[in-house]
């Protein structure tokens, strides 16, 4: 297992791990994964030229670190200790992924480490409150692990100046299909699949959620069957946004994704992973946008988004100075036959 830097232009770097049958890179740029292969079968999507124009702005985040708040905040504005915030509105009336002055679009320093069975890239950045208008200036560090095992680990580690929302996570598309067709043939398994359903502009305005493993008896269930369901909520959700772009509550924050081939299994701390199924690709005009409806899905993992709407002070993503923040989580990919 080895590492090697390549320099591309536009300060992009980009660093390249082999681990004989899986090959992973990342960049100083968003701190992203930009690909992630299974001998020839690329699983993530994205990058597949490695180019650096591919990273021109878009509206997709691929495998980007999204913050400091990842999801959307309603209205753009929220309230904390009393004090009424006004962020950016850059997703019509609300705020999406921290703005445009995220995580997503900036350059990290990093540095390596090459130890026993694995290999660590540690970002490190800071965000100012007057680069996004949250409160509080944060240090940030995003480790990216990759082991042995064929384990990619993200842990976020960050301190604040003051009260605030502190609410990363990764928006990594996998794809298993071989030839990244359409998603509909994967399974996704959990002994717990709670679904929160969205209201008008993909916003979560409720926390009464849709148990998927009641309504197909099962806890496993093929993208397919929820995008066809006749199930009343469900089919609501799915006409109204074409797809999955939903917050979920699984078993111990363990959920697997499979196609006939590859099993991926996530791990994380978070309470809540989004899947996003990317149902609507048409928002990017570039030569780059070969994507179709469903060519990919995200696992965000992270607090549910608009958490300080839905809970006030009780929300999970605030954070303060006097507690440095942390979370972990991970993705395993395996060929079937291997397990
Ligand atoms: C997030 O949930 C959101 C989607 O609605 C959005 O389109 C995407 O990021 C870019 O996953």
């Amino acid at each position: 297992m080895f590492a090697t830097v390549e320099k591309q232009r536009n300060g992009i770097v980009l660093i390249n791990i082999d681990n004989e049958e899986t090959k992973i890179v990342f960049t100083n740029y968003g701190a992203r994964i930009v690909s992630w292969k299974y001998d020839d079968n690329s699983i993530v999507l994205g990058n597949i030229v490695e180019a650096d124009e591919f990273y021109e702005p878009n509206p997709f985040f691929f495998g980007a670190t999204v913050g400091r708040y990842g999801g959307r905040i309603a209205n753009a504005t929220f309230e904390l200790d009393g004090k009424t915030y006004h962020l950016e509105h850059n997703d019509g009336a609300h705020n999406i992924h921290g703005g445009t002055n995220g995580l997503d679009s900036r350059f990290f320093d990093y540095q390596i480490e090459e130890q026993v069975g694995q290999i660590k890239i540690i970002f490190t950045t800071q965000i100012k409150s007057t680069d996004d208008y949250f409160p509080g200036d944060i240090e940030l560090k995003v480790i990216h692990t990759y082991d042995m095992d064929h384990k990619w680990t993200i842990e976020y580690e960050a301190t604040t100046t003051e009260k605030t929302l502190f609410n990363p996570m990764n928006h990594v598309y996998f794809n298993l299909n071989r030839d990244n067709n359409m998603i509909d043939n994967h399974y996704i398994s959990s002994n717990k699949l709670a679904m929160y359903p969205l209201g008008e502009d993909n916003i979560v305005n409720s926390t009464d959620t849709i148990d998927l493993s009641t309504i197909f008896n099962s806890n496993k269930i093929q993208f397919k069957e929820l995008f066809t369901s006749e199930n009343p909520k469900i089919k609501q959700q799915m006409d109204m946004f074409n797809g999955v772009d939903h917050p979920f509550e699984v078993e111990n924050g363990e959920m697997a994704v499979e196609n006939k081939r590859f099993v991926l299994q996530v791990k994380t701390d978070m309470p809540n992973i989004v899947i996003f199924t990317f149902n609507d690709t048409s928002s990017w005009d570039s030569d780059f946008n070969i994507y179709k409806a469903h060519s990919g899905f995200t696992l965000e993992t992270q607090c549910i988004p608009n958490d300080i709407n839905l809970y006030g002070d009780k929300a999970p993503s605030i954070i303060t100075p006097d507690q440095p923040y942390y979370s972990k989580t991970s993705y395993k990919i395996f060929e079937k036959a291997d397990i």
